[in-house]
């Protein structure tokens, strides 16, 4: 007993003696490759974080799925895992539909509408999140969304029975609704997918495309708009909570800036990559006006049915968006 007391006297002593913060390491699995523009901004967003909290924590980044694979990384941080990391937004849209409402075909289809279409949304994604023992930290749009493809297609009609990578449930349910069919693959692995013929085609942006260089599979990149999905991240709410008031300011004001700059390098990121498909030998362009129709078409079927499936917050997000507009 005397000596469990003067473990615990000593025990207190050192606590005392710590600095108030001990220094902590920080892994951030993210899924994309490193070159990425997203990749990128968390790397700066590490750094700010690092640097503005005096190095009391130390966020190390790990992109291309290397820690985690992409659709491991959200389980992984509400698990206390990692405290922090990267996902795709619309990847829990089997969970919620709402965390889909990025990836409604011709809802949201340029920079600007996107980002009206998060101010609408963020609140509901926080609450959600935060039931998820979650953080909502920042969020950066992906570049608009086009078709590959590895011939000329001008029609739905030409599409059936192509081999479709998939990235969340919209593009797998896209893929049904053209007679394609749908396989899920990680972006960290669609180079392999493709080249060994797993899949045929996708809908990503030419981020995506150029990251993964599918010039050496695919030939046509098709302009479709169709949607600007976004990525997030987030922190264990856990591991929020142990986190000083101080070095809280300082990841949230680093967060703003990431959130700023992100969205910035995407627009910067879009032309450069649709650049960078070109001249690695692919036909870049719009699709032509009756396949747009067409697609158009498909898209209303899958808004009405998120609308379905995302029920009053689904409806209370689009109504606010439009009342932005
Ligand atoms: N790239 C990611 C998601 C959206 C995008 O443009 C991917 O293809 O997995």
């Amino acid at each position: 007993m005397k000596l469990a007391n003067t473990l615990l006297a000593g025990a207190a002593a050192l606590a005392v003696s710590t600095p108030a913060a001990m220094a902590e390491k920080w892994d951030m699995p993210m899924a994309y490759s490193a070159t990425n523009f997203h990749s990128a901004t968390g790397a700066e967003f590490a750094k700010c974080v690092t640097t503005g909290t005096g190095g009391e924590i130390e966020i190390v980044t790990h992109p291309s799925g290397s820690l985690f694979k992409g659709g491991e990384i959200k389980r992984a941080i509400q698990t206390g895992q990692v405290p922090i990391g990267e996902r795709l937004l619309s990847g829990h849209q089997n969970e919620n539909a709402v965390f889909g409402v990025d990836s409604i075909p011709f809802l949201a289809t340029s920079f600007d509408d996107a980002a009206k279409l998060w101010k609408a949304a963020k609140p509901t994604m926080e609450k959600i999140l935060d039931e998820q023992n979650l953080v909502l930290l920042y969020s950066v749009p992906w570049p608009p969304q086009g078709l590959y493809f590895k011939k000329e297609v001008n029609s739905v009609a030409e599409m059936k029975g192509i081999k479709f990578r998939s990235y969340n449930v919209a593009t797998a349910r896209l893929a049904e609704l053209t007679g394609m069919l749908p396989v899920t693959i990680e972006a960290a692995e669609i180079s392999q997918a493709f080249a060994t013929g797993v899949a045929e085609s996708m809908i990503s942006s030419g981020s995506t495309g150029y990251d993964r260089k599918v010039w050496e599979s695919l030939s046509h990149f098709y302009e479709v708009d169709a949607w600007l999905p976004r990525n997030y991240i987030m922190v264990n709410k856990d591991a929020w909570s142990g986190v000083s008031d101080g070095n809280k300011n300082v990841i949230l004001g680093c967060a703003e800036l990431a959130e700023y700059a992100g969205a910035w390098r995407a627009v910067e990121y879009t032309q450069f990559t649709l650049n960078g498909l070109k001249a690695g030998g692919m036909t870049v362009g719009p699709a032509n006006d009756a396949l747009v129709g067409e697609l158009r078409q498909i898209g209303e079927t899958m808004t009405a049915e998120w609308l379905e499936a995302a029920g009053a917050d689904g409806k209370a997000i689009v109504d606010a968006f439009k009342a932005m507009k």
